[in-house]
């Protein structure tokens, strides 16, 4: 059971932010609505939201995931271990956005619950996807393998295991931007899973919900107690889930999908 999330609203210089999209630049008041509408469908699903100031000098930072991994439901939990890993994003323009999210987190965990990725690692939220007590990790542009090892090292301290999934592009194939772009894990041991992901061997221990080519966007879900949060506008993936027996949060998300964000990039759950 998830509690709390953090969020923190796009600014006024949010179009500045990295973007590989193509889609062109977003617009504020769109973004700003569909962020509240997020933000209500979190509530709806019973968290308590921490809202963080807006951070004018960080474009992408409203894209909180990016910046912190918090563990959930692990057995070292109740004995004081560490609960949130500050990361050091990939992109030396989000590392800044690091130390809004460490105060909040300091005014809501004990000090001693609280770790941090060291340089020359980095890592990134988004390549984190916690399943139980195993967490896969990409390796993608923005995580590299001292960042993997960082955190493989933290979470087997829980109890852990951790496995590393490399996203990074290879010849023929694109890559993604995070490893959680193309993954979510929804509890029962099922994962949703891309089609550049689902033959993967890392994966053949769960049952997989398999998004179709074209609905790619629509893997980046997020589980959120007894909701599914899912983008609107993907009329094949939203039944799957429902004939599974979810039950679904359709949400807008054009403006943070222009800034290459999804779902799961908007808050950090705990
Ligand atoms: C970036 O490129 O860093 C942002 N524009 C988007 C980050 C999206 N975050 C995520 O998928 N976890």
């Amino acid at each position: 059971m998830f509690t709390r999330a953090i969020v923190r609203p796009p600014g006024a210089n949010f179009f500045e932010g990295l973007t590989t999209a193509g889609l062109g630049p977003p617009d504020l008041d769109r973004a700003l609505r569909q962020h509240e509408a997020y933000c209500r469908a979190l509530r709806k699903c019973g968290l308590v939201l921490t809202t963080l100031e807006v951070d004018a000098a960080h474009p992408d930072s409203t894209f909180v995931e990016d910046t912190a991994v918090l563990v959930g439901g692990v057995p070292a939990d109740r004995s004081g271990g560490p609960r949130a890993i500050l990361t050091r994003p990939g992109a030396a323009s989000r590392r800044g956005e690091v130390e809004s999210v460490r105060a909040a987190l300091a005014g809501l965990l004990p000090v001693s619950a609280i770790r941090t990725i060291e340089s020359p690692a980095t890592l990134d939220g988004g390549d984190v996807c916690q399943a139980e007590g195993h967490f896969f990790i990409g390796i993608s542009d923005r995580t590299n393998e001292a960042g993997a090892n960082q955190l493989a090292d933290l979470v087997k301290g829980l109890g852990c295991t951790s496995s590393f999934v490399d996203i990074r592009a290879t010849e023929g194939a694109t890559g993604l931007l995070h490893l959680k772009s193309g993954l979510a894990y929804l509890g029962d041991n099922r994962l949703v899973v891309t089609d550049s992901l689902a033959d993967r061997s890392d994966f053949s221990a769960y049952e997989l919900v398999r998004v179709d080519s074209g609905e790619d966007y629509a893997a980046n879900c997020v589980r959120v107690n007894d909701f599914v949060l899912i983008a609107a506008g993907y009329p094949a993936f939203k039944p799957r889930l429902q004939a599974l027996g979810y039950q679904t949060i359709a949400l807008e998300m054009s403006e943070f999908q222009k800034m290459d964000g999804g779902l799961s990039c908007l808050s950090l759950r705990f």
